[in-house]
């Protein structure tokens, strides 16, 4: 057990359907501790860093277009195995096998339009935080 940072970012449309307070209490009733947090709106560069293992996918575009649509919350999570706690509150990549109870489980219903990003290794937490947070 170790006590971990993870970074967590609220796409387009938990913005746009105003389910940021819902998902920040879902993060806060865990247990996790929000350290840094800020809206801020994406441009292609900081989108096709983070999606770089995603450019040569046929969805790439869609998926460039939604993180472009609005918004993002970008936040610092932290506590206890928060990498793969957060993966586990979150949902996996596809939708449609997300449990009820989970955040894609109960607000997504598109593999694009999936409404939130957790980091998926200590490795990729260190290099998004970076990213997000500088
Ligand atoms: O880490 P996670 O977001 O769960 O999945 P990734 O495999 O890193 O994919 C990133 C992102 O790509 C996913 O959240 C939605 C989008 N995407 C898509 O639009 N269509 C797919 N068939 C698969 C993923
Ligand atoms: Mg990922």
């Amino acid at each position: 057990m170790a006590v971990e940072q993870t970074y967590i970012m609220l796409k387009p449309d938990a913005i746009q359907r105003q389910l940021m307070g819902e998902i920040i209490s879902r993060i806060e009733r865990k247990g996790y501790q929000i350290v840094q947090a800020k809206l801020m709106d994406l441009d292609s560069e900081i989108i096709a860093n983070h999606y770089a293992h995603l450019l040569e996918q046929n969805f790439y575009p869609k998926l460039e277009a939604y993180m472009l649509s609005g918004p993002v919350f970008a936040m610092i999570v932290e506590g206890e195995e928060a990498i793969q706690g957060m993966r586990t509150l979150m949902g996996p990549t596809n939708v449609f096998e997300a449990m009820p109870g989970t955040i894609r489980g109960d607000f997504a219903t598109d593999l694009t339009y999936n409404t939130i990003h957790g980091s998926d290794s200590p490795e990729a937490a260190e290099i998004e935080i970076k990213r997000f947070f500088g």
